[in-house]
């Protein structure tokens, strides 16, 4: 069985979490604690009572590959663990809340970050597409994300929703890349 690290980043409260809580097919390991209520946390997301606040795991398997989901604390504050997170990551998969535009810079900084120390083959994930208030892919690509020159897979993370579409473009990226560096 041959095992690929997948990094899951994107900014604080894009879905991470609920990302890999709905790929992984064995019991994730999550590292949520209660948030504080202070700070600015609250102000963007009133109605989320917990926060990842070191790595997270999930698993799922794929004919003969395992697919190791590391999913990443989204708060810069916890950023100290992120460095750690990135060794032998093989792809990655960063995710925006597609309803919170003045967010996508921090997950834009941190494809900055990882792809400065553990470069590897990514993808975007434009989350939260079940809600009506979701930007739709011409916004997110003007946004300069459509500059990376990789795919955009608009997903729900929480429905369920493109998730395993969003998995075999990550593999088609991995595998393209493998190939060239062959
Ligand atoms: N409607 C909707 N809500 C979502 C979706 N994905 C996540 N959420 C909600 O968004 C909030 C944040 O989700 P998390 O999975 O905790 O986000 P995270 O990126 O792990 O957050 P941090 O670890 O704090 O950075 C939660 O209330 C989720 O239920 C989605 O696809 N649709
Ligand atoms: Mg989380």
């Amino acid at each position: 069985m041959a095992n690929l690290k997948i990094v899951v980043g994107g900014h604080f409260g894009a879905g991470k979490t609920t990302l890999i809580k709905g790929l992984s097919q064995v019991k994730p390991i999550l590292t949520e604690a209660k948030l504080s209520g202070f700070g600015e946390d609250k102000e963007v997301y009133p109605e989320k009572t917990t926060t990842t606040v070191g790595s997270e795991w999930g698993k799922l398997t794929i004919g003969s590959l395992a697919l190791h989901l590391f999913g990443i604390p989204g708060q810069s504050r916890f950023s100290f663990v992120w460095d750690s997170i990135g060794i032998g990551a093989k792809g990655y998969i960063f995710l925006i809340d597609s309803t919170k535009p003045n967010l996508w810079e921090d997950t834009m900084e941190q494809i900055d970050f990882f792809m400065e120390r553990h470069p590897a083959p990514f993808i975007i994930a434009a989350n939260k597409q079940d809600l009506p208030e979701a930007k739709p892919l011409e916004e997110i690509k003007y946004f300069d994300f459509g500059s990376y020159n990789v795919p955009i897979v608009l997903i729900s993370a929480l429905k369920n929703i493109n998730t395993q579409e969003l998995i075999k473009k990550l593999l088609e990226e991995v595998i393209k890349h493998e190939r060239k560096n062959k």
